[in-house]
């Protein structure tokens, strides 16, 4: 081996081992949600996502479900739940995927970036309303469901199916009727939500929905004579969505390309020194 090799392979590997906590402490991810549906099937409001270190818990089945919750439930609205989250998570991260509604087939995607992986942004959690419903919501009630530390041990995706054969919550929070259900014109139905909280309190707590979600609907004169329900009834569907996390390459911190820059040189220096030797 000459010179030059025994003295930059080492320095190779020194500026290699500077530059790697500084890569991994600050990670970024794209967060896609496709709505899974068959055609004629419910949609999803924008989904809301957060990330934690498990000091956020989104709900627990059997026990009154928080305002957070209620409102993300019955109108889609995040604002209450992105509340929540602020002030009961330490350097938490979160975000609502823009683009509207998601229908059959839809697929929303949103970039996060600057998440500790390892420490206070592992876990994942997200919230979002059922449509056709009243107060239908698709969520993880365990805080560590979703674990992201996998990201950097699994080719840095993560894959799942939400919402399937049941994995549907009822608030509780409101009684479910046509009369007051959101977005009823997207299937055809009557009545329907004129403005938000609209409806009777359930004054419940949140529970599965189960079988037909639709036969304990109020107001059923609302819908169509012969009205086909098949493609709403997600509760015997494989899932409603797919929400895939992907780890974007990592972009290396500003002191890591200082670091990376100054090898470089010394790198230079000794190259040329060592040229300059040999020739002499
Ligand atoms: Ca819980
Ligand atoms: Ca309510
Ligand atoms: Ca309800």
């Amino acid at each position: 081996m000459n010179t030059l090799f025994r003295l930059t392979l080492p320095l190779f590997a020194s500026v290699a081992t500077l530059a790697a906590p500084s890569l991994a402490s600050a990670a970024d991810v794209r967060v896609t949600f496709t709505n899974v549906s068959p055609a004629g099937g419910v949609g999803t409001s924008p989904l809301w996502v957060g990330f934690h270190n498990t000091s956020f818990d989104l709900f627990d089945a059997g026990s009154a479900a928080s305002l957070g919750v209620e409102r993300i439930s019955e109108d889609g609205n995040t604002a209450p739940l992105t509340t929540l989250f602020a002030a009961t998570t330490e350097s938490g991260i979160q975000g609502t995927l823009a683009g509207g509604p998601a229908f059959p087939g839809a697929v929303r995607s949103m970039d996060f970036t600057g998440l500790d992986l390892a420490g206070n942004n592992r876990w994942f959690s997200y919230a979002s309303m059922v449509v056709l419903s009243n107060d239908f919501f698709i969520g993880n009630d365990n805080a560590m469901e979703h674990d992201l530390s996998m990201l950097l041990n699994n080719g840095g995706l993560l894959s799942f199916y939400v919402g399937g054969n049941g994995d549907v919550w009822d608030a509780g929070t409101e009684v479910n009727d046509f009369a007051n259900s959101l977005a009823n014109g997207a299937f055809g139905i009557g009545g329907g939500q004129t403005m938000a909280n609209q409806g009777a309190d359930e004054h419940g707590v949140v529970r599965h929905v189960d079988a037909n979600p639709y036969a304990s609907f109020l107001s059923a004169a609302l819908v169509p004579e012969g009205y086909d329900f098949a493609p709403l009834q997600f509760t015997s569907q494989a899932a409603i969505g797919r929400i895939d996390i992907q780890l974007l390459a990592p972009v290396p911190e500003p002191d890591t390309y200082a670091m990376l820059l100054g090898g470089l040189a010394l790198i230079g220096a000794i190259s040329r020194r060592s040229m300059k030797r040999r020739a002499a």
